[in-house]
């Protein structure tokens, strides 16, 4: 690579009449003769490099026959003020280096002049991330988590870092993936939970975003096997505080990408409403209630399949709001059941354009009930020992929650199948790319 970018193709409007060197991709190319056209493609956006026939070298004019689409090149040439081009400026080439050629045909059109089906995108995921869609989707959900944890930085959390292996369930053992990790058993971690518990009852305030692990066999368009969490677990705090502390959290994320993403959304043609706070806070019984009313064949007691999920928004009359107070029998051993009526418990679930995006719950700090509850799940206390152990030894009331990231930027842009916001997916039928 001879020539080394000068500018980007966004910094280019203080240069007029000023040489640059840009380097990039072949977005598109024209060579009509007395005029050849190619918009040159970097990461901050497009610029057409136009050369007329007059005024331009031979050798310049011949790179032009040979240009294709996504071919890797750096431009020297002199920036001029434009009718015809879009940004209202051009560069006029005086050399063109092909630094790395493209093959041909293209397996997909980051040009999305036909767009391609998911499946498409899915299987080349690299050449969809030059798209001006995909840019933008993923730019967005940088957006989130980086807002999540200047949310967390600014509210005195320490960011946990727990471990990936583990040697016990986090949330109930039918979804685990087992390995064998040397001469014993192992599992990829479900949830951070057990361990941002330890350390909530010592750090007081944690957080942390990490890869979680689920072995659901079913295909939905809701459900990943690999998904990334934002958690936060906080100690002297009931479930109440923990779901004012998501309220906010959720808006200053949704403000934080109104904020910073404005051309993304456009591009996307989404407008994003912020929703107005307090949100409310329904309860489990009183959602089951609207959703008998409806007509739909549900009893207490039952979780609400996806379908009753997206009825909701509606019934309830607002696109965010919380639900809390669950049947204890469905939600997950550690959350608190309520003293004068354990059948319900501490939890919360917070339900954004129809879909569940985070839930928490108020955790057991007393190891007798943890383990009434292990047991009554069928799980074995034995298996829990060094977690139940840690709230022998002062263990603060505490509570937190997880909002998954995949799910949030699938609400956040209205998409309807979340392997469209996840990088590289994956599913039971997708381990590749
Ligand atoms: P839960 O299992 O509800 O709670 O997960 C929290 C959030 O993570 C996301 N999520 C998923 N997204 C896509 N595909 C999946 N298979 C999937 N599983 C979970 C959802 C969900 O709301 N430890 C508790 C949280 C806590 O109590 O702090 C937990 O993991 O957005």
């Amino acid at each position: 690579m001879k020539m080394k970018r000068t500018h980007n193709a966004n910094e280019l409007e203080k240069q007029i009449g000023k040489e640059v060197v840009l380097n990039g991709w072949v977005h598109d190319v024209r060579v009509l003769g007395g005029i050849n056209f190619l918009l040159l493609r970097d990461r901050t956006g497009k610029v057409q490099v136009t050369a007329i026939k007059k005024d331009v070298s031979k050798e310049i004019l011949k790179i032009y026959e040979k240009l294709r689409q996504e071919d890797v090149i750096a431009v020297k040439g002199k920036v001029v003020k434009s009718k015809v081009a879009k940004i209202g400026i051009e560069v006029v080439p005086s050399e063109i280096e092909i630094i790395n050629k493209s093959e041909t045909p293209l397996p997909l059109d980051p040009r999305n002049v036909t767009p391609a089906n998911l499946d498409t995108q899915l299987n080349w995921r690299f050449m969809f991330f030059r798209t001006d869609e995909a840019r933008a989707v993923f730019k967005i959900q940088s957006q989130l988590v980086n807002s999540f944890r200047s949310f967390c930085l600014e509210n005195g959390y320490i960011e946990m870092q727990a471990p990936a292996i583990i040697s016990s369930a986090s949330e109930g053992g039918a979804e685990l993936f087992e390995f064998p990790y040397f001469d014993k058993k192992a599992y990829l971690a479900q949830s951070p939970q057990l361990y941002k518990q330890m350390g909530a009852i010592s750090f007081e305030k944690v957080f942390m975003v990490m890869p979680i692990f689920r072995a659901e066999k079913f295909d939905q368009p809701t459900h990943l096997n690999e998904i990334r969490q934002m958690d936060i677990e906080q100690g002297f705090s009931d479930d109440n505080d923990a779901i004012a502390v998501l309220e906010k959290a959720f808006i200053y994320m949704l403000e934080s990408v109104k904020k910073n993403c404005k051309d993304e959304l456009g591009l996307l043609k989404r407008d994003l409403k912020i929703p107005k706070t307090p949100l409310k806070r329904m309860t489990y019984t009183h959602i089951i209630e609207l959703l008998q009313k409806a007509g739909e064949k549900i009893k207490w007691g039952e979780d609400f399949t996806k379908t009753q999920e997206k009825m909701l928004p509606k019934l309830v009359g607002d696109d965010a709001f919380f639900i809390k107070d669950w049947p204890t029998e469905i939600k997950a051993f550690y959350s608190m059941p309520y003293e004068d009526n354990p059948k319900i418990c501490k939890a919360y679930d917070l339900v954004y354009n129809g879909l569940e995006i985070s839930s928490g719950t108020q955790r057991i700090h007393i190891p007798e009930l943890l383990i009434k509850q292990l047991k009554s799940k069928g799980l074995n206390p034995e298996n829990f020992k060094f977690y139940i152990d840690a709230f022998r030894y002062g263990a603060c009331p505490h509570a937190g929650w997880s909002i998954g990231l995949e799910r949030l930027t699938m609400t956040v842009l209205g998409k309807t199948n979340i392997r469209e916001v996840t990088m590289f997916p994956r599913d039971r039928n997708r381990i590749t790319p």
